[in-house]
């Protein structure tokens, strides 16, 4: 399905009157702060976020799985949801595919469709943690950190294969989430563990290309109830460091214990020029990868309050970050959800960049905690979205992107050509 793009002109026609009216008013407080609104513009503008391969769909539980119609059923659908997503918001350029999952069958093929709707690849991820069809020894007790040789050499051919199907597609990273770990206390000598998986990681950290990373994704618990090798970002970290520049750590914001103060793991990450990229998504309560801003949204504004005065500072010297979601439901239409994913990350991003930075300092400096956070909340309640829908009026999305996906009966449509219980090929 091709986007007819006078629809969305229709849409922001009738939405303009209104939408000025806000962007006066936030245009002439943000002014009168000293800020420049065409600056933050530009900065909204060009952030782009990848879509996961595998949220295109609806996901499920291990309890269930409801269909909601209309699914991409090969590489090539998934591709055409995001060319849509992207289309509405000029804000998800990118896919990050999912191997064995989304084997390209013909790469320059592939490359094109996505050329054809603006689409970049973003890391390849590589995929250990499930037994495929024709695959001779088994991950039930761990892949790259098996006892067993012969185990860990096939999961480490499997990642170098990944990234041979990145470089046709023009993709520059792979993502490692590791699920090996044990269940039950003594399974497994942890410090061995550790050593066998850095031995392995050593083999593929070998066979990227120059101009690629890998990112060491990280998570404390699931599918393993008792270890998980890579288990936290100290885990992480320690292998990245071990492995080279190319390797940099992986923040899912689902993979931490309760209460867990993700944004300064952020700042460290930055600190130490460790910090690859992030899996969007929100949780209540594990890695519940709900809509992105769901739950927590003051916790991924303070992360990105940390982003950007890492990516400002000159004491921080960190490569450009990736940024993806890692997100996948059984209630709502994947693509209304990965919309709304999308804007809440742009949201934090937009109130983190209207920080005053200057007051925040001197207040540290002077331990005036009270102004402290009277900054940071002046910025975090400030209603950002005009300046959202600015800059995707200016690039031709449109202003008000889940009201339009349903003004257009984008999933009727694609209900009308897949059919009503069309599954996501994937997970
Ligand atoms: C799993 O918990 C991780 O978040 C990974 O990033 C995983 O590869 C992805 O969620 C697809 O299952
Ligand atoms: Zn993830
Ligand atoms: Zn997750
Ligand atoms: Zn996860």
């Amino acid at each position: 399905m091709i986007l007819d793009k006078s629809l969305i002109e229709q849409h922001n026609e009738k939405q303009s009157a209104l939408h000025q009216k806000k962007l006066d008013t936030l245009t002439a407080v943000l002014s009168d702060e000293g800020h420049s609104v065409n600056a933050i513009l530009d900065k909204i503008a060009a952030f782009q976020v990848a879509i996961p391969s595998w949220a295109l769909g609806t996901g499920g539980t291990r309890f269930g799985r409801f269909a909601g119609g209309g699914e991409p059923r090969s590489l090539e659908e998934k591709i055409e949801d995001v060319g849509l997503l992207h289309a509405i918001n000029q804000s998800s350029g990118a896919i990050s595919l999912h191997i064995p999952w989304d084997i390209p069958q013909n790469a320059k093929a592939i490359q094109q469709l996505a050329a054809s709707f603006e689409l970049k690849f973003d890391a390849v991820n590589s995929n250990t943690f499930q037994d495929q069809q024709n695959q001779d020894l088994s991950y039930k007790y761990g892949s790259l950190s098996h006892t067993d040789k012969g185990v860990r050499d096939q999961a480490i051919a499997h990642n170098i294969e990944v990234i041979k199907h990145g470089v046709d597609l023009g993709s520059k990273a792979l993502t490692i989430w590791l699920s090996d770990g044990t269940d039950f206390p003594g399974q497994q000598n942890f410090r061995r563990a550790f050593q066998r998986t850095l031995d392995s990681f050593q083999q593929i950290y070998a066979a990227l290309p120059d101009e690629w990373k890998v990112f060491v994704e990280y998570k404390p618990y699931e599918p393993h109830f008792y270890s998980t090798v890579v288990a936290d970002w100290g885990s992480s970290l320690l292998f990245c460091q071990k492995l080279g520049e190319k390797a940099l750590g992986l923040v899912d914001l689902g993979h931490h214990l309760p209460n867990t103060n993700i944004e300064q793991i952020v700042s460290r990450f930055l600190m130490e020029g460790k910090l690859g990229g992030f899996h969007f998504n929100d949780s209540k309560y594990g890695d519940d990868d709900l809509t992105v801003g769901s739950i927590k949204p003051y916790q991924l504004f303070l992360i990105f309050n940390e982003l950007v005065e890492g990516m400002q500072s000159a004491e921080v010297n960190n490569p450009e970050l990736s940024w993806m979601i890692d997100a996948s439901h059984n209630i709502k239409d994947p693509l209304e959800d990965l919309l709304q994913s999308v804007e809440a990350i742009k949201m934090a991003y937009a109130q983190a960049l209207i920080i005053d930075r200057k007051a925040l300092e001197k207040a540290q400096a002077e331990n005036d905690v009270t102004q402290a956070q009277e900054i940071l909340q002046n910025a975090y309640r400030t209603d950002v979205r005009p300046l959202l829908a600015q800059a995707r009026l200016q690039a031709g999305a449109a202003l008000h992107p889940v009201s339009f996906y349903r003004e257009s009966n984008i999933r009727e449509e694609l209900v009308k050509q897949r059919g009503a219980k069309a599954f996501a090929t994937g997970l």
